[in-house]
């Protein structure tokens, strides 16, 4: 397998109580030249890593868009997908995310075990992640494309319980997700009731537009912060810039 490079960093990063900030690209959104160029300017402007991926993805070329990005930056790009059809080889890591907060199988085990054979012949490091869904204010592709329910916003603990078992599983991260263009982010109650049962790191994303929103996710309980829409904002760049600076500067 793999080395478990991206993993390791994310531990050491943990352990070091510094936290980190990832980019997501979705390939339908951009071309892979421009892929590219909002790649290195994420990098520039302080991302720890490349998220690509999205829950639709009619765009035909993943590995063209990976291979793209992966040329024009030296932190790791990590792909985080839909399904089993988005296992692109020149990527660095893939979150093998497991839907734990669905009861759809096909998103629990099915696509996972069409994709497994890929991640092994393209020797790309998998991280498993439970991935869980949160209702956020809008119906997101995730929710309608998975044919799940997200977990409810207002019960934290139906959250912290998926991800221990999903800990006893074996899994290796947490996603709490809004969804992309989630009118509210993940509610900083539910990261605390997370944080308080599991140690493995955890990530928060969907609906995070400034940098104060992302302290008071890591102030919750999150290691690592997603963002995904503001890189299509006129100003996003910058607000980007700000969110790095306030989590590279964060101390608990
Ligand atoms: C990544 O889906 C998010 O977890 C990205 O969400 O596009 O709302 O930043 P935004």
């Amino acid at each position: 397998m793999a080395a478990a490079k991206v993993f390791d960093a994310i531990l050491a990063a943990k352990s070091a109580g510094r936290k980190l900030y990832w980019v997501l690209l979705d390939p339908d959104d951009f071309s892979p030249e421009k892929g590219a160029e909002i790649a290195a300017q994420s990098q520039a402007a302080g991302a720890d890593g490349v998220l690509v991926g999205g829950s639709l993805l009619y765009a035909s070329q993943v590995e063209t868009f990976v291979a793209s990005v992966k040329k024009a930056v030296t932190i790791p790009v990590i792909l985080f997908p839909g399904d089993a059809t988005q296992v692109a080889p020149s990527a660095d890591a893939i979150l093998f995310l497991s839907l734990v907060s669905g009861r759809n199988p096909d998103f629990l085990i099915g696509e996972h075990v069409k994709g497994a054979p890929l991640i092994r012949e393209y020797q790309i490091e998998p991280v498993s992640t439970a991935y869980m869904l949160v209702e956020c204010g809008i119906t997101t592709s995730v929710e309608f494309m998975s044919g799940t329910r997200p977990l409810p916003r207002t019960k934290p603990m139906i959250a912290a319980m998926h991800a221990l078992a999903a800990q006893y599983m074996g899994m290796k991260l947490v996603y709490l997700e809004g969804g992309s263009g989630a009118s509210e982010p993940v509610p900083n109650e539910m990261i605390t009731a997370v944080r308080k049962v599991v140690d493995i790191p955890i990530i928060c994303g969907g609906g995070i537009r400034d940098a104060e929103t992302a302290i008071e996710k890591v102030k919750a309980g999150a290691d690592i912060i997603v963002t995904g829409n503001l890189l299509r904002k006129a100003d996003g760049l910058e607000v980007m810039k700000s969110i790095a600076k306030a989590l590279n500067t964060f101390q608990q």
